[in-house]
């Protein structure tokens, strides 16, 4: 590789890796945090597979490379592609779009001629590497015209797609001045992936009423005799993984002297988010703030800690949310706390995973409230943490996450009476009560991980279509 070709090729907008300088000034790539890098690289192994994405830094162009036995093949953005397809019709236009309009969608033409340019750069590269009959796996929003340029180029490939975030009804979804290119880009695929039945089912209902193809159930039914198939494969994470890293004696060791820190109080509750506007940060913390303020919960006795990574800190919605954070957690603390008793401990910073475990493991009560979410991989993450059973999770019914952690303390985050009443109910829940919860919930998360996630979707991809690019579906 590369200049050979491959069976198996995952194409993100970012490569798995970040460049790290270590202290002697040695330039290296590290393998980014997170699933599905995890979930993939031993598909990726045992498939020789490469890797498609952008490297993180404009205007630079970088040969392929290896690393931790993977084929990465870099793709370069301009310091106005990273402007215009990344930070403005990836996440000012898509991104608030399909999350319910909860930021108002911005649609700048320019912006949409950058998203197709870089589509298409996208897929040329794909198109060169990949095997005859390879499997094409395209992740996420800001490549949804990958899949049907791909197929251009290349129709003898099997090519799949998932999508992360969730996506809108058709009502919403209406607004995109470029509404029927994106679902005929999705309609490349053989088969397209959802968080939740219900992001399925808007997607096929449009491709009927936008495109006018025929549909019945989760199959769409093209021209030329092709189907594509869309369901929902609720994505995991590496439970296992997640529980042993949080039984390490450091990482229990690094759990007690955070909540020594805080002056051991009977409950910590803790929210752990990217700083963005569909995580509902306001809500849980103007909840805690009157939970305490009304003397139903005592300052002596609770501290909320809020761990805020930063995220997309040039788009000028999260300016916005920052300031309005920073402000309501001075307010807050300014109005119930104490002179060395603040209730809220907020955190604008990104962690080591080690950390994380560590706050995790730290935390009685984990409060989740995001107004909409593709999944919410967070809500799992405390789950695997909690091999002894205790703990709560509170956690929004708009988190595709609620569908299957039914036994967590669900809510709608709008209401904050509600939202109160179901964090009273966690905070003094009988340690009974809080087991019998928590078992269901780690039965869930343990048996449905990150593996079965990436295993069932490929197995679904390989059915759909047989080597020759024929259907082998009714
Ligand atoms: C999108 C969808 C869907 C956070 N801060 C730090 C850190 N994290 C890690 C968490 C978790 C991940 O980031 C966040 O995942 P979420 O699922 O909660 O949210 P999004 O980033 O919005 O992800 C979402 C997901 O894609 C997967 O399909 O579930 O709905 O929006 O893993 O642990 N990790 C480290 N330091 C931090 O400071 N190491």
């Amino acid at each position: 590789m590369p200049s050979e070709r491959t069976d198996f090729v995952v194409i993100a907008n970012r490569l798995p890796v970040d460049r790290v300088t270590s202290p002697t000034g040695e330039v290296q790539w590290r393998t980014s945090p997170g699933g599905l890098v995890t979930a993939l690289e031993p598909v990726m192994r045992r498939h020789d597979g490469a890797w498609i994405g952008w490297h993180g830094a404009a205007d630079e162009e970088l040969q392929p490379f290896e690393h931790a036995g993977m084929h990465l093949v870099p793709i370069p953005l301009s310091e106005q592609e990273v402007q215009e397809y990344y930070e403005g019709f990836s996440n000012a236009t898509l991104w608030p779009l399909y999350h319910d309009v909860i930021a108002p969608p911005e649609f700048h033409r320019e912006w949409w001629d950058s998203y197709v340019a870089v589509n298409q750069r996208f897929a040329n590269r794909a198109a060169e590497i990949s095997n005859e009959g390879a499997t094409v796996w395209v992740q996420d929003y800001q490549l949804q015209l990958v899949p049907q340029m791909l197929r251009e180029l290349r129709p003898d490939l099997r090519i799949g797609f998932f999508l992360h975030i969730p996506f809108p009804p058709t009502e919403l979804y209406q607004q995109l001045p470029w509404r029927r290119e994106i679902l005929e880009g999705l309609l490349g695929a053989d088969l397209v992936g959802f968080q939740a039945p219900g992001a399925a089912q808007n997607f096929v209902r449009l491709v009927r009423q936008r495109v006018g193809h025929k549909t019945h159930r989760d199959t769409v039914y093209l021209p030329d005799g092709r189907t594509v198939l869309a369901k929902a494969y609720p994505i995991s994470i590496d439970a296992e993984g997640f529980e042993s890293l949080s039984r390490t004696p450091e990482v229990q060791a690094r759990a007690a002297q955070i909540r020594e820190s805080l002056g051991n109080p009977r409950t910590v509750l803790m929210g752990i988010d990217r700083l963005d506007y569909t995580k509902g940060l306001p809500q849980r913390l103007r909840a805690f703030g009157e939970l305490i303020a009304d003397g139903s919960v005592q300052l002596d006795d609770a501290a909320f800690i809020q761990v805020a990574t930063p995220s997309r800190e040039r788009v000028e919605q999260y300016r916005i949310l920052r300031d309005d954070i920073n402000r309501l957690v001075g307010r807050i603390n300014g109005d119930v706390g104490r002179i060395g008793q603040q209730p809220i401990q907020y955190l604008h910073a990104s962690y080591p995973r080690e950390e994380m475990a560590a706050l995790y493991r730290a935390a009685d009560v984990m409060v989740v409230t995001p107004l909409r979410d593709g999944m919410n991989l967070v809500a799992k993450e405390y789950i695997a943490t909690r091999w002894d059973n205790e703990g709560a999770l509170v956690l929004s019914e708009f988190a595709g996450a609620a569908a299957e952690l039914k036994q967590a303390y669900l809510v709608n985050p709008h209401d904050i009476n509600g939202l109160k009443q179901k964090m009273l109910e966690a905070i003094n829940a009988s340690p009974r009560e809080m087991g019998r919860r928590m078992k269901a919930l780690r039965k869930q998360v343990m048996e449905n991980d990150i593996d079965r996630w990436a295993n069932d979707f490929l197995t679904e991809l390989n059915e759909q279509r047989d080597p020759h690019g024929k259907t082998t579906r009714p």
